[in-house]
């Protein structure tokens, strides 16, 4: 029996991919033969996002899109079937974060990251599931977190939205299922992208950031993952080699929710 990892023919809409982990994706995605279909709210953004994709030899397609707008989603659904072609693989990765103490967090500031996080994957997968139905097959890929399982000081709205989104991708699994649809989570661990950059900024004596030196101590490798570590289990989530896995939150943590931590010296 020959395992199928390849994208072939396969149309993959990312969103929020012009950089970062969604960009990481994407390219993987595209080495693997998918059709690379990408948004992110500014054009600027989309613009530089398809400049870079061209670098590295991928011809992929950007839209201008809010994912919380949820008519600006529908009709980029559409015009992506019209011109590009129906979605087969959706990566829920465009996302937020808020870093400040619940209680100084004001309840706008909570449902923003809220409505990016958590209420956009409902917004966008629930556009791209009808045609899935319709032909009979999709792949939906959540990107959740360390906290969509753990919590810590800073991150409730952010840690509430991927806990959530957790559910979701198991609701979504539970209720399409039968459709040949697979929904699955995709859950890096801390990545070296600009959404963590303050996390690793060296310090005014030139001492690494101590959040930095936390994080080393509680990856059993004892480093950052780089976004393209990420690609591997994605290509897995959306191609044929997975069609017996949904509702899984894949972890790519580089172990950091098996290990205590390391004893500080
Ligand atoms: P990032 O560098 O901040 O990139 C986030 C992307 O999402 C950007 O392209 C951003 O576009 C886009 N975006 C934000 N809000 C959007 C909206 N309303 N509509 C459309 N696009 C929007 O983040 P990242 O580190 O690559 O993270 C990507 C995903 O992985 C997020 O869901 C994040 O929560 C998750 N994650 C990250 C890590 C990590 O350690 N980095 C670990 C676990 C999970 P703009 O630049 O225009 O805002
Ligand atoms: C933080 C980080 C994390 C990562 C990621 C970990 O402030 O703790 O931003 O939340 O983004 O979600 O998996």
């Amino acid at each position: 029996m020959s395992v199928n990892f390849s994208l072939e023919g396969k149309v993959a809409l990312v969103t929020g991919a012009s950089y970062g982990i969604g960009f990481a994706i994407a390219s993987g995605m595209a080495k693997a033969g998918a059709t690379i279909v990408f948004n992110d709210i500014k054009q600027e953004l989309v613009d530089k996002g398809i400049v870079a994709y061209k670098e590295a030899g991928i011809d992929a397609h950007g839209y201008v899109c809010n994912v919380c707008d949820e008519a600006g989603v529908n009709a980029m659904v559409e015009t992506i079937a019209k011109e590009v072609g129906p979605i087969d693989i959706l990566v829920n990765n465009a996302g937020i974060i808020k870093r400040i103490p619940m209680c100084d967090m004001t309840a706008e500031e909570f449902r923003q990251v809220i409505d990016v996080d958590l209420n956009a994957p409902f917004i966008v997968s629930k556009a791209v599931i009808p045609s899935m139905i319709e032909r009979g097959h999709g792949k939906i890929i959540n990107i959740c977190s360390m906290m969509s399982e753990l919590g810590r000081e800073t991150v409730s709205a952010y840690a509430a939205a991927k806990g959530g989104l957790k559910m979701l991708t198991r609701n979504i699994c539970s209720e399409y299922g039968k459709y040949n649809i697979q929904c699955n989570g995709l859950g890096p661990g801390y990545i070296e992208t600009p959404q963590t950059a303050p996390l690793r900024e060296r310090q005014p004596d030139g001492s690494r950031h101590p959040f930095d030196s936390f994080i080393v101590a509680k990856t059993p490798a004892e480093r950052w993952l780089k976004p393209e570590e990420l690609a591997g289990p994605a290509v897995f989530l959306a191609s044929e080699a997975s069609n017996a896995v949904n509702g899984h939150i894949l972890y790519v943590d580089g172990g950091i929710l098996a290990y205590i931590g390391k004893q500080p010296e």
